[in-house]
C-alpha cells in the first residue's frame, strides 16, 4: 500500500465511522412513541410529568395504581384531545392503558381528577424537535448534531496520528531509506 492508497483508505474509514454515527442519531430520533407511567409506586405522578414528541407521536399512559384518570386542562387551538373516556369522575384503575396521537404543536396541560389537589398535573409539549428547548434536538438542528461527531473525528484523528507515526516507524526500520538519514541529495 502506497501513501495515497494508506490516506484515501484512512479516509474512507474515517467517513463510514462519521456515516455509522449519523445514522445512529437518526435512529434515536425515529422513535414514534413514548409512555407515561400513572401513579408509578403508588405515587400521585404522572412519571414523566413532561414529555416532549413531535407531531404524530402517540403517547401511551399505562396505569400504575389504582382511580386515575386523564382530564384534558388545556390545549392548542384546533386540537382534539379529550383524556380518558367518560366524565372527570370516571377513573380507571392498575393496568388500563390509554393513547393519544399528538398531531398539534403546542402544550398540552391535563390532571388527575381525585388527585388534582395533591398535585397529580403534567404536560405534554408537542414542538418539531421533540425535545427541551436547547437541550438535543440533533435531528433538526446541525448546531448541536455537530458536537458529537466532532467528538469522533477527534479521537478518529488522534488514532490515526498513532497508526501513521507506527507505520512510518516500521518502514523507517526495515528500509531505512530516509533522505534525511542518507544525508546526502538524492
Ligand atoms: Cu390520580
Amino acid at each position: 500500500m502506497n501513501r495515497r492508497e494508506f490516506m484515501r483508505t484512512a479516509g474512507g474509514a474515517t467517513a463510514a465511522t462519521a456515516a455509522a454515527a449519523t445514522s445512529t442519531a437518526g435512529t434515536a430520533a425515529a422513535q414514534s412513541g413514548k409512555t407515561v407511567a400513572v401513579g408509578p409506586g403508588g405515587n400521585l405522578v404522572y412519571e414523566p410529568a413532561t414529555v416532549y414528541a413531535t407531531p404524530g407521536t402517540t403517547i401511551t399512559w399505562e396505569w400504575e395504581s389504582d382511580t386515575h384518570n386523564i382530564v384534558v386542562e388545556d390545549q392548542p387551538e384546533g386540537a382534539n384531545w379529550e383524556g380518558t373516556e367518560g366524565s372527570a369522575t370516571t377513573v380507571y384503575d392498575t393496568g388500563h392503558t390509554y393513547e393519544h396521537t399528538f398531531e398539534t404543536m403546542g402544550t398540552y396541560t391535563y390532571y388527575c381528577q381525585p388527585h388534582r389537589t395533591s398535585g397529580m398535573v403534567a404536560e405534554v409539549i408537542i414542538n418539531e424537535s421533540g425535545q427541551a428547548p436547547g437541550g438535543g434536538g440533533e435531528e433538526v438542528d446541525p448546531e448541536h448534531m455537530g458536537v458529537p461527531i466532532q467528538a469522533h473525528f477527534v479521537g478518529i484523528a488522534t488514532i490515526l496520528a498513532i497508526i501513521v507515526s507506527m507505520v512510518f516507524t516500521f518502514f523507517m526500520l526495515k528500509y531505512g531509506e530516509s533522505p534525511h538519514a542518507s544525508g546526502g541529495n538524492n
